[in-house]
């Protein structure tokens, strides 16, 4: 049939337009705005506090976060070195031996020298990191004394203790969903025997002195964490766990339960507000006022209650 017999003759050849062209499209200018936005990106990282503890653990408030910071950054780095030559090698042999589809890669037996050396390499990694862990944990995990300016208000050998055995005892007890604190030596068993001043959320110490912490639940798993002052504790029902820092200096330190202990979990935050030692003697003292106060008027309120029938016995 001749074309212009064909029934779709009368319709148009579809005409070639232009498309305009985008400003990205050209290569170079691509090129220089990928550049410019890796180099915002690098000067940002590059920013004093951009990535302070972005990828190791916060410290700075106490000496035994400070041990795990540096543990941390030590095993970091090693496994940063051990990646890059790892990737490296893999990215440098997929570049130098590629071939082309369907070809039979090289049928090599091994290399003993080879394989003998990345496991000793390994080995020696490992040994590495174990020599470094063992030197640093006792300084994570046993409380040092109290600096001279700090303050000292007992002396028990039943929890860990300072080389002088002088620190300062709070015991945190769990519960869904805050935090309880109790505050002086005898905090475990005579709270109220001892009217043993007490508060929740947020715990009130004295800076440059050692505080030990007697950790206990009363219903689920949870657990101490305030990342700044050191490792987390799990609190347990039925068992006591112990840990402690040392303030460097006064301000508030945030915390949050890191055990998933119920609905309400996110809302178990937990604050350590560090004060001078005389500050913190005289919040000791109104804080063990207010409840005074606070268990008379209760009292009282008990008694016209029961007096007028409201209340039963
Ligand atoms: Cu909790």
């Amino acid at each position: 049939m001749p074309a212009a017999l064909r029934p779709d003759a009368h319709r148009a050849k579809p005409s070639r337009r232009r498309r305009p062209r985008s400003p990205l499209s050209s290569p170079r200018l691509c090129g220089q705005v990928s550049l410019l936005a890796v180099a915002l990106l690098v000067s940002l990282m590059l920013a004093p506090d951009a990535l302070a503890n972005f990828i190791t653990p916060k410290s700075g408030g106490s000496p035994n976060a400070n041990e795990i910071d540096s543990l941390y950054k030590i095993v970091l780095y090693i496994a940063a070195v051990v990646f890059v030559l790892v990737e490296g090698a893999l990215a440098y042999s997929l570049y130098k031996f590629r071939a082309k589809k369907g070809a039979v890669p090289a049928q090599i037996h091994g290399n003993t020298r080879l394989e003998i050396g990345w496991t000793v390499g390994a080995a020696l990694i490992l040994l590495v990191l174990t020599v470094v862990t063992f030197i640093k944990l006792p300084s994570i995990v046993d409380p040092p004394n109290s600096d001279s300016n700090g303050l000292v208000l007992s002396a028990s050998v039943t929890e860990p203790t300072p080389p002088n055995g002088k620190k300062l005892t709070v015991c945190i007890q769990g519960r869904q969903y805050i935090w309880r604190y109790t505050y002086g030596t005898g905090c475990l068993s005579g709270a109220f025997t001892d009217k043993l001043p007490y508060s929740y959320q947020e715990m009130v110490v004295p800076e440059h002195t050692t505080v030990v912490l007697d950790i206990q639940s009363i219903d689920v798993i949870h657990s101490w964490w305030v990342p700044s002052l050191g490792g987390k504790v799990d609190a347990v029902p039925g068992y006591t766990t112990y840990t402690w820092f040392k303030a460097f200096h006064t301000g508030l330190f945030h915390g949050q339960c890191a055990q998933l202990c119920g609905t309400n979990h996110a809302a178990m935050t937990a604050f350590v507000k560090v004060v001078t030692p005389s500050q913190y003697q005289a919040w000791a003292q109104k804080q063990g006022q207010l409840i005074t106060a606070a268990n008379a008027q209760v009292t009282q309120l008990r008694q016209i209650l029961t007096s007028e029938g409201n209340l039963g016995n």
